[in-house]
Formats: structure tokens, C-alpha cells, sequence
């Protein structure tokens, strides 16, 4: 008898799911499928989970394709299983294509191509549907959204747009997506959220017209280059009732959510200064680079240190820039911002490299982020007496886009438009600052 293997979340049960144990079932005479448990997929950074283990369970039960159930509880278990119940094949979905060949010394390893697009009409009810998202662009941050993607419940990739149709075509087999389009009207039918993740000069046209056809918008950032048409677009989600959310993935994270929570709490006291770097050195005919596509540090970069400040200190009194130009580019530049009662500086770089560190400093002692701080992982709160010192850890897992891509999701679901997280106000005065960086330059 061939016994057949396969794990899974199995939440908010969907065709996709249907379609795997069909055929995972038809690769033996008994299949075996493990259930995760929350414990297990918060350890593997799976967010968002919302069914209970119990009715995860009942759903698989209810396929009546699996002849047993096991509970999956931890990282390192899918050796166990296959030595304890003779497996002879572990079967899982293509998103997985690759992860799982460790295994092929214990069993046969299939990868079953998944399931691509995920119709709403499914086995579930209307509340809480899957959310079906279409990527505009297929560049660099794309290509890191798609996995991240895959380890938050509750959303499906379901085709990807751009203008160029011989990339779009490499990127939507690439991913195994159900759609491609570089007609823009078209993309937009199909989908009922979209991710922006096209060049920093189309953000502004793109969201537009998405949010005018009804539709929640995560926007890489800079969300625009200019105050008026971000605020137009803020207007425009607002009076839809829409979700417009800024791609500032630090914001989302765990340990930066801590991190500004406990300087705001008070324990080293009145808030000074901020100093906030972020460099990553660029060569090459990049983006990045180019002056005619908005290239420079302060675009570039500059979102991550005036993030940290602006939910700290608020809007600047004031504001200085001081840069390092090459042909036409800002390879470095330092912002000095100025507050009543703080001051604050920011330290960006394309072309010059420095330690990316954070540091909060007030009355009663300061708060050290090392690099790299914005995947806060670790900071320490430090006091003149360092008996009272004190270390916080925290998992920034991968890529961290997760983070931005399961908040947008639950702002959908709840049906609020404004997370604290993030707020308009603040992603509108740090595209205020970038404007006047752009203006002075
Ligand atoms: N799946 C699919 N088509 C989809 C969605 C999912 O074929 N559109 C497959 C997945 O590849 C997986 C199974 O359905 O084989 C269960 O998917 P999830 O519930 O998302 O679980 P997953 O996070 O893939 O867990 O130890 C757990 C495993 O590593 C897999």
C-alpha cells in the first residue's frame, strides 16, 4: 500500500486546498495529512490564520479524502512522520517547489502545480473572503512580495500588470499566476486589491485610477513625490472608504511597533534627539541612479529614518538637507530636523556607506537599535547606571514584507481605513519632506 504525505494550514478552506488533496490522495492508496497548529505557524512567521486548529480539521475531515489526520507541531516533524508512518511519498504544493528536497532521502518528493487563481465563490461564506490582489510591476520588490505573500492567509496573487508584455508573461509563469495584463482596465476588473510596486513616478497615475475603480491600494513608497497628489489620493481613499496603505514594511513589524511604544513610554525619559541611518551602497546602470526616474537617496531611502523620526517627534519645525551630488544624484545626504523641543537627524546613502544604527536619546538615558534597524530584531535600552540596563529581542522574519501585507488585509476584513501603525498624517508629512528635498535640490 502507497502511503501518501502532505501538511498544510489549511485555513479558510478553499478550492486550492480541495484541488491539492485530490490529487495528493490519487498518488497512493492512503493519504496522511498533517494539520498545523497556531503554535507551529507563528513559529514559521504564518500570519493571519484565522480559522481555529478544530475547524481546520473538520474541513479537511469533510473533503473525506484523508484517511488519517496528524497534527503538525513542529519545525523538524516531517522527518518523524516519514520514518514513523512508512511514508513512501510527500506530496505539496508548487509554491513549495525546491524547499522540500531534504527529504528525498527519506520518500519520494512530489511538488503538485498549485491551484492559481482562488474564486470567491468557494466553499466558504461571503464574509472574510480570499482577497484576490494584482501586482502592478514586476521588478526587484515584486519578485520579494509573491513568497512573502504566501505566508499570510486570507490573500491570493492573482495576476500581476505592467507595460512591458515579454516580462510580464516571464514573471506570471514565473509565479504561476492565474492572469497577466498590460491593459490596465482589464487588471484592474479581475482584482479587488492592488499592489503598487511599479517606478516611483507611475505610483501616483496607478493608484488613482485604482482607487477610483473601488479598489484598496498598498503603494510602495514613496507613496508619491509630491504633498498635493498624496493627499489627493488619501481624499480619494477616504471618501470611497478604501484602504490606502504605504509599502514602509519597518512600520508593520513586530520589534519596531515595541520599539516606538516603549520610547514613547517614557523610560528614558524626554525625547532629545534621533539619529536614524540608512545607506546601501549602489553600483551599476540601477534605478537607484537615475536622475529621470527619481533616483537618489532621499527618494530612495530616506522613507526608513524620517519614519522613526516622524513617529517619535512628529512634524518638523524645521528642516535641513546637506548632500553629496554626482550627475545630478544625491549619493548622500544628511536631514537635520528641528522641533520645539528636539532635534533629530537622518543619514542616507547610495554612493557613501555608514553604520546603520538608530539611536533615541532623552533625559534619563537613550535607546540603541543596531544595524540593521529598521528589521528591528534587537535594541537595548541603556542608562548612565547600567546595572538597569535592559535587551528586548524579536523575529523580523525574511523579507518582512508579510508584515505590511497582513495589515493590509486586516484593515480590509475590519473595515477600517486608518491604522496606527502607519496614519496618513504621517505618510504624508514624510512625502512633505521629500518634496521639500526635491524642491531645495
Ligand atoms: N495550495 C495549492 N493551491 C493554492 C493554495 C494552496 O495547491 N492556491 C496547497 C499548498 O501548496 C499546500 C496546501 O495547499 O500544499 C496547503 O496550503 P496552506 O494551507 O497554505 O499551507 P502551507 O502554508 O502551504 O503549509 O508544514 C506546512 C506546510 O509546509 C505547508
Amino acid at each position: 500500500m502507497k502511503k501518501v504525505l502532505t501538511y498544510g494550514t489549511f485555513d479558510l478552506f478553499h478550492e486550492g486546498h480541495y484541488n491539492l488533496l485530490k490529487r495528493a490522495k490519487n498518488q497512493g492508496e492512503y493519504l496522511i495529512v498533517g494539520v498545523t497548529t497556531e503554535n507551529y505557524d507563528k513559529t514559521r512567521g504564518k500570519l493571519n490564520v484565522q480559522d481555529s486548529l478544530m475547524k481546520r480539521i473538520e474541513a479537511v475531515k469533510a473533503t473525506k479524502l484523508a484517511d488519517e489526520i496528524i497534527i503538525e507541531e513542529f519545525e523538524g516533524q516531517k522527518i518523524q512522520d516519514i520514518l514513523k508512518y512508512n511514508i513512501d511519498k510527500f506530496v505539496i504544493g508548487s509554491d513549495w517547489r525546491g524547499k522540500f528536497d531534504y527529504l528525498k532521502e527519506y520518500c519520494d518528493v512530489i511538488y503538485l502545480e498549485r491551484t492559481k487563481g482562488i474564486s470567491s465563490t468557494d466553499l466558504r461564506a461571503k464574509k472574510n473572503n480570499i482577497l484576490k490582489l494584482g501586482i502592478v510591476g514586476c521588478g526587484r520588490i515584486a519578485n520579494r512580495f509573491i513568497p512573502e505573500s504566501k505566508y499570510v492567509s486570507g490573500i491570493n496573487v492573482e495576476g500581476v500588470f505592467s507595460l512591458n508584455e515579454a516580462k510580464t508573461k516571464i514573471f506570471q509563469e514565473k509565479f504561476e499566476l492565474e492572469f497577466m495584463e498590460i491593459n490596465y482596465d482589464k487588471f484592474l476588473e479581475k482584482v479587488d486589491a492592488v499592489y503598487i510596486a511599479s517606478p516611483h513616478k507611475t505610483h501616483f497615475e496607478y493608484a488613482k485610477k485604482a482607487l477610483e475603480s473601488g479598489k484598496h491600494v498598498l503603494c510602495e513608497k514613496p507613496i508619491t513625490m509630491e504633498l498635493k497628489k498624496a493627499k489627493e489620493l488619501y481624499d480619494i481613499a477616504f471618501k470611497n472608504g478604501l484602504v490606502l496603505l504605504e509599502a514602509i514594511k519597518t512600520a508593520f513589524s513586530p520589534g519596531f511597533i515595541h520599539l516606538i511604544n516603549i520610547a514613547k513610554s517614557g523610560i528614558i525619559g524626554e525625547i532629545k534627539d534621533i539619529d536614524a541611518t540608512f545607506t546601501k551602497l549602489s553600483v551599476g546602470n540601477l534605478r537607484e541612479l537615475d536622475k529621470n526616474q527619481d533616483g537618489g537617496s532621499v527618494t530612495e531611502l530616506g522613507t526608513y529614518p524620517l519614519l522613526a523620526i516622524i513617529k517619535l517627534l512628529g512634524k518638523p519645525k524645521d528642516i535641513k538637507f546637506y548632500s553629496y551630488k554626482k550627475d545630478e544624484i544625491d549619493l548622500y545626504t544628511r536631514i537635520f530636523l528641528e522641533y520645539p523641543n528636539a532635534i533629530a537627524s537622518a543619514k542616507v546613502g547610495l554612493g557613501v556607506k555608514s553604520e546603520g544604527e538608530l539611536i533615541i536619546s532623552g533625559t534619563k538615558g537613550y535607546i540603541y537599535v543596531p544595524a540593521p534597524w529598521w528589521k528591528t530584531e534587537y535594541f537595548e535600552v541603556r542608562f548612565e547606571n547600567q546595572s538597569f540596563n535592559k535587551k528586548y529581542f524579536y523575529k523580523f522574519e525574511e523579507d518582512g514584507l508579510r508584515y505590511e501585507i497582513s495589515e493590509f488585509l486586516e484593515l480590509i476584513n475590519r473595515n477600517s481605513i486608518e491604522t496606527y501603525k502607519l496614519t496618513s498624517k504621517e505618510s504624508l508629512i514624510i512625502c512633505e519632506i521629500i518634496e521639500k528635498f526635491r524642491e531645495q535640490f
